[in-house]
């Protein structure tokens, strides 16, 4: 099962939580679809996402993408697909113990892409940010004063803590946990560029990790193709320099 091709399902339009996988993907140099950024006429397109949405052939059925299919298997869940696409592509922790402090902390990952999704929409993911303008100024400026700054020096603490084994974030090389947090650095300078220059005196190790990544074959690559979709003001990674303030 190992060598079938993987068929990723997420929005066409954005990196979103969907960038997740596919950088893991590509670090691996796997052999992919993104089916949704294909064209309708081959399959493609948001209807290939929604009519997934409505199978009920896929084990259990999914409630919202990222999706990835390997063979018969369907997973969702942004974390839990990097943690299977690091088991299967040989970017996870080799260790038992090692893997699970990974999967740790690709889910408190998962915490913080879901408090940044949530600065620019507090209130419902349906309505538009200027419906929810009020709470999303004090809940953006709340997460720019003490929440990002929580977040990014606790993974700080991780990498001091493992800092004999080469600069990763759990064993002595790059997993998907590694990648995610090079995405998350990626997206809070887009979104956040004021709040993050503020913390980054305090993150050396964090600035180191997100180059060390940058520099990796597969997503040096990946980042100058065409199949890596720029920030965008539709994706969980949104300037709104309002909400960039500290207070
Ligand atoms: N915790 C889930 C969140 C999934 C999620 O919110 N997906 C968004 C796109 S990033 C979506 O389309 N949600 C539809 C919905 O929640 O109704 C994950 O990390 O995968």
């Amino acid at each position: 099962m190992t060598h079938d091709t993987f068929r990723f399902y997420y929005w066409p339009t954005i990196q979103g939580r969907g960038e997740f996988p596919r950088l893991v993907l590509e670090d691996a140099g796997a052999d992919y679809v993104d089916v949704a950024r294909r064209d309708e006429a081959e399959g493609g397109g948001e209807p290939a996402l929604m009519n997934l949405l409505q199978r009920r052939d896929v084990g259990t059925p999914l409630f919202a993408p990222p999706i990835l299919q390997h063979g018969a298997l369907f997973v969702s869940q942004t974390a839990a697909i990097c943690i299977y696409l690091g088991d299967v592509l040989g970017l996870s922790p080799r260790d038992e113990s090692g893997r699970w402090r990974a999967a740790h902390l690709q889910m408190t990952m998962a915490d913080f892409v879901d408090e940044i999704h949530d600065t620019h929409h507090p209130i419902a993911g349906q309505m538009y940010y200027e419906e929810q303008k009020p709470e999303a100024l004090r809940r953006g400026r709340h997460f720019s004063s003490e929440r990002l700054p929580k977040f990014l020096t606790y993974f700080e603490r991780v990498l001091e803590a493992n800092a004999d084994s080469g600069g990763w974030l759990v064993g002595s090389e790059c997993s998907h946990a590694d990648l995610s947090l090079f995405q998350i650095v990626e997206g809070l300078g887009y979104a956040f560029p004021s709040a993050l220059r503020r913390t980054a005196a305090e993150c050396p190790r964090t600035r180191a990790l997100r180059g060390r990544v940058a520099e990796r074959p597969g997503i040096a690559a990946y980042l100058e193709s065409d199949r890596r979709i720029p920030f965008n003001q539709h994706g969980v990674f949104r300037h709104y320099p309002e909400l960039d303030q500290v207070v």
